[in-house]
């Protein structure tokens, strides 16, 4: 169990296995130039140290023509690996799939959220998801006026389809940077410009969005998700024209809630570690279930010590959410 979020270590896309092994080899090749160097270089440092070493037989060296050749052709040849695997992943993301086979979806990123619009569907109706992360507002002696609220924005998409997203920002803002780590794919957002990228996703779950361009103050909330749904779900979602957030088959459990709430960029679960609120190891032992839901929808009511009020979003979850994400934070489920 840990903090994570879903990140290089998850693998949900069709272009994760090239990506991957493409990385790998980098690495390895790497590290093995890398040891072809400096092993030698610290063996002849030893071997030819100055006590041993006469100058009458420094004299007698010239060159030594194979292995002059195998130096330079070998590297070169790694070289071109690495030109080559670089090469086929890059086009691999940069080569869109056509349209008319593909689900086009606009971005528009701005300071500092995101929103997705959607084609219109069968009935004319146009989905527009978008959320933003609310600082609280303060009075001018420290004390609260409105409470922070967490809201996140989601990407809603069907698995095993094409995906094309066509990204923009407004004209006044700045630049940002779609970036789904569980995808291995990233790309800048610009303002008056649109620029693309696509995916194929082949697992469903929700998988975090990170903005990779640092945009201002709270570009560090500028965070969205990717929902993969079965396409059933999906179209269904798609087809009805009430409600922007669907209803589909994806995790609601306390686990999931906790990672996409964004608590653990706040509180570590399995530590004492303090990040910006206390840590939650064995908080069920130390305050009953209400206690733990009240500091969910009432968090100024009762502060630990050392901690101030107001840094905590106040989150309004249903009853069933609400219960699934303290049985989390109890028992680790
Ligand atoms: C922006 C940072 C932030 C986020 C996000 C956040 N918290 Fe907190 N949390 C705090 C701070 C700071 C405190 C201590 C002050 C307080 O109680 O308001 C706290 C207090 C708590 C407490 C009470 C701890 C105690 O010892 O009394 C619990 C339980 C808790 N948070 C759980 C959560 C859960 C679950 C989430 C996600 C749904 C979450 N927090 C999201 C910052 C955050
Ligand atoms: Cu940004």
């Amino acid at each position: 169990m840990s903090n994570k979020l879903e990140g290089f270590s998850t693998s949900a896309s069709t272009f994760n296995a090239d990506l991957d092994f493409a990385f790998w080899l980098h690495i390895w090749l790497s590290v093995g130039l890398f040891l072809s160097v400096v092993v030698p270089m610290i063996y002849f440092a030893w071997k030819y140290n100055a006590n041993k070493v006469k100058n009458e037989d420094i004299g007698k060296v010239t060159h030594n023509t194979t292995l002059e050749i195998l130096w330079t052709l070998i590297p070169v040849a790694i070289m071109m690996l690495f030109f080559y695997y670089g090469n086929t992943t890059m086009k691999m993301f940069r080569t869109m799939p056509a349209e008319a086979q593909s689900l086009v979806i606009n971005v528009e990123g701005s300071k500092w959220k995101w929103k997705y619009t959607y084609p219109a569907n069968a009935s004319g109706h146009v989905h527009e998801v978008g959320g933003v992360y609310k600082k609280p507002v303060m009075n001018d002696d420290g004390s609260i006026k409105e409470h922070g609220t967490m809201g996140i924005s989601a990407l809603y998409v069907p698995k095993d389809t094409n995906i094309i997203l066509k990204m923009t920002a407004p004209l006044s803002d700045v630049l940002h940077s779609y970036y789904i780590p569980a995808f291995r794919t990233k790309q800048d957002v610009v303002p008056g410009r649109e620029t693309t990228l696509w995916f194929n996703a082949n697992r469903v779950g929700s998988y975090d969005v990170e903005c990779a361009e640092y945009c201002g103050a709270d570009h560090a909330y500028m965070y969205s998700k990717v929902v993969v749904m079965e396409k059933a779900d999906y179209e269904a979602w798609y087809n009805s024209n009430k409600g922007d957030t669907p209803k589909g088959d994806f995790p609601k459990d306390g686990k999931s809630l906790y990672a996409s709430n964004g608590c653990a960029s706040c509180h570590s679960i399995d530590s004492d570690t303090i990040l910006v609120g206390p840590g939650l190891k064995g908080i069920g032992a130390k305050y009953d279930s209400e206690y733990l839901a009240n500091a969910l929808t009432n968090p100024d009511k009762d502060v630990p010590e050392g901690f101030y009020p107001g840094i905590m979003p106040t989150f309004k979850f249903s009853d069933e959410d609400l219960k699934n994400i303290v049985k989390y934070m109890e028992t680790g489920k």
